[in-house]
Order: C-alpha cells, then sequence, then structure tokens
C-alpha cells in the first residue's frame, strides 16, 4: 500500500438523501468500502482524526507518524511498532451498529461486498460471511515470522503486544539470541546480520507501507466493479491506496455516496452525508423502516 493520491472527476447524479434511500432500496449489489471511522466508536482510534492514533504518536519523535507502519522501519526496529500495536488491538467480541448495518445488507441479499482497510477484523464479530468480506489490509487474525515465515494464529501474539513487548517466532528464537548477543559485543559476523533487529519477529499479517496487498483485493475488485450497482465509503479519508482506486474503477453511472465525519474533497461524491456513521445510518434504516441486530441499536435510533 501506499500514499498516493488520484482523482477522477465525475458529474453526480443525485443529491439528496432521499435519492439515496431510493437508490438503496432498489440495489442489489452494494460496495461498501469501510475505513478505521467505522470502529471509533467502540473506542480504537483512526489514523488521522485530532484524537487518532497520528496524533498520540508524537513522543516517538518519528518524522512521519506513517512510519511506524511502513515495513523498512519494521524492519530496522520492529520496538517501535510493537510499543503502540496495542492502541489498535481489536477488541473481543464487540461491533458498531454500522458493522451490524452491513450484516444487515447482506442478510437482504443486497452486499456485493464489503472492502474494508480496518485491521480489527470486527466484521467477522458482527457475523458478516468471510466471502462477502476484503481485508485489503490484511488484519490481526493471524501472524507470520518475518524469517523464517511460520505462521500462528494473532491471539498468540496478544499478551506480548499488550505488554508491549516483540513476539519472538518459536522456531527462530535460539538464532536470534546469538545474534543478540553477537550485536551487543559488536564482534563476528553475526553482528553484521541485515534487519539483525527484526529477526526471528513475528508480525501481524496486516498490510504496511511498502507492503503488497492481499492478492484478494484484486481478484475481488477485478469481479466486483462491473456488478457494483451502488458504492458506499464509510469512515475512510481515502488517502490510501490502491484502496482508494476502487472509487475510479466503479464505472462512473454507478452512484457514489460518502458517509463521513468530514468531507472529502478529492473525490466527487453523489451524496456525502456528514457526521458520526451509527447515528447516520441508523436515520436511513428509519427512513427505510429496516432495523439493525446490535444492543444499542434502539438507543441510537431513537436520537438519530
Ligand atoms: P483515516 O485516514 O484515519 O480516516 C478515518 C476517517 O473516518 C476520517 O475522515 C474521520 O473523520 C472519519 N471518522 C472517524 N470517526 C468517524 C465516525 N464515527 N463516523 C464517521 N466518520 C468517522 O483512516 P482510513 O481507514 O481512511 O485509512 C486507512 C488506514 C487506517 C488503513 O490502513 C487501516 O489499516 C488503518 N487503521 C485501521 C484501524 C482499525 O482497524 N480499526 C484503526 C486505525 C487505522
Amino acid at each position: 500500500m501506499s500514499k498516493v493520491l488520484s482523482a477522477r472527476r465525475r458529474i453526480p447524479s443525485y443529491n439528496t438523501i432521499e435519492q439515496f434511500v431510493e437508490t438503496l432500496e432498489k440495489a442489489q449489489n452494494v460496495l461498501v468500502l469501510t475505513g478505521a471511522g467505522i470502529s471509533t466508536s467502540l473506542g480504537i482510534p483512526d489514523f488521522r482524526s485530532s484524537q487518532g492514533f497520528y496524533s498520540q504518536l508524537e513522543h516517538l519523535g518519528l518524522t512521519d507518524p506513517q512510519e511506524v507502519f511502513d515495513i523498512d522501519f519494521f524492519r530496522e526496529d520492529p520496538s517501535i511498532f510493537y510499543s503502540i500495536a496495542k492502541m489498535i488491538l481489536p477488541p473481543d467480541h464487540s461491533f458498531t451498529p454500522m458493522h451490524g448495518f452491513i450484516k444487515l445488507l447482506e442478510q437482504k441479499g443486497k452486499l456485493l461486498r464489503n472492502y474494508t482497510q480496518n485491521i480489527d477484523n470486527l466484521e467477522a464479530n458482527a457475523g458478516i460471511s468471510t466471502e462477502k468480506v476484503v481485508q485489503c489490509h490484511g488484519s490481526f487474525a493471524s501472524a507470520t515470522c518475518v524469517t523464517c515465515g511460520y505462521k500462528t494464529p494473532g491471539e498468540n501474539l496478544y499478551a506480548d503486544i499488550r505488554s508491549s513487548r516483540v513476539p519472538i517466532c518459536p522456531l527462530c528464537s535460539k538464532k536470534r539470541a546469538e545474534i543478540m548477543k553477537a550485536l551487543e559485543a559488536e564482534d563476528g559476523p553475526m553482528s553484521y546480520v541485515p534487519y539483525a533487529e527484526s529477526y526471528g519477529v513475528m508480525k501481524p499479517d496486516i498490510t504496511f507501507f511498502g507492503e503488497a496487498l492481499p492478492s484478494r483485493f484484486k481478484n475481488c475488485i477485478r469481479e466486483d466493479m462491473s456488478k457494483c450497482d451502488l458504492l458506499i465509503c464509510v469512515g475512510t479519508s481515502l488517502k490510501v491506496a490502491p484502496v482508494s482506486e476502487v472509487v475510479n474503477l466503479i464505472p462512473s453511472h454507478v452512484p457514489q455516496v460518502l458517509i463521513n465525519k468530514y468531507p472529502v474533497k478529492h473525490y466527487e461524491f453523489d451524496v456525502s452525508i456528514l457526521g458520526f456513521c451509527d447515528p447516520v445510518i441508523a436515520h436511513i434504516c428509519n427512513k427505510l423502516g429496516w432495523s439493525i441486530e446490535h444492543e444499542d441499536y434502539e438507543r441510537i435510533r431513537n436520537d438519530a
């Protein structure tokens, strides 16, 4: 993934919430593109808001907070990532009303796919079927050793992550200890091992800047772009490519709707509904006479 941006100018085909509601009622292949904003109501910070993850990283003294998720930085010093990774560790069983809405679309046979940039795996907690979800940037659900490729379920790393410790691969730990010893003593050939600091380190299977996206992203979008009859982007600043490119890949006649706290000015949406996504989606569901299965839904719906 990369920080490249591009935009396409298109002529919006409509511009009211009522028209969006009407389209949603008729749509059969809704593509929902989600970002960190759909999980913030659970206390998981997004990246770029004023209370977001990047604003909390000033103490690390990085030139750019995105370096925490840069694969070269990780290789040089994985302890930086592991000093803050607990901030984005997914909660156990919860999901938000917005995730519940995506599940509802699936139950109504309207969900073509949910492309999520999130790594928190909350789509699974909401019960959205695996084949309906593309985890564009991977997730914490599994982890891999950067040296030998040993794989393990992500939760095996959680104790280390919660304690800000760097998790080490069981198959590489002996050799790593030797390398670390040689590094400390600054003698012998072992002290010249490239990326010695990350030798035998386990990394959650999330996509860092500089890494390729899981192949499922390319395979699915190729198939989905011509089927999609409504695009809904929610809780994303659309600043990370190639996922941001999805907006450009969908044929320009297909209605495109944004639900976000702030406008996304570098893309042209038919409707931008600005606000917190949970009450916004409750408002939309009220208009449709739909109901989301979620413990907070009645409260949110009454406030919407
Ligand atoms: P971002 O750039 O931080 O943008 C999030 C957007 O959501 C911003 O425009 C916010 O204004 C908006 N927002 C925040 N809260 C709400 C809300 N309640 N309702 C509506 N809008 C809201 O994050 P993106 O997802 O666009 O960037 C992609 C990155 C973020 C991916 O690589 C992710 O892996 C990464 N990320 C994921 C998580 C997670 O998995 N929960 C958390 C933090 C970052």
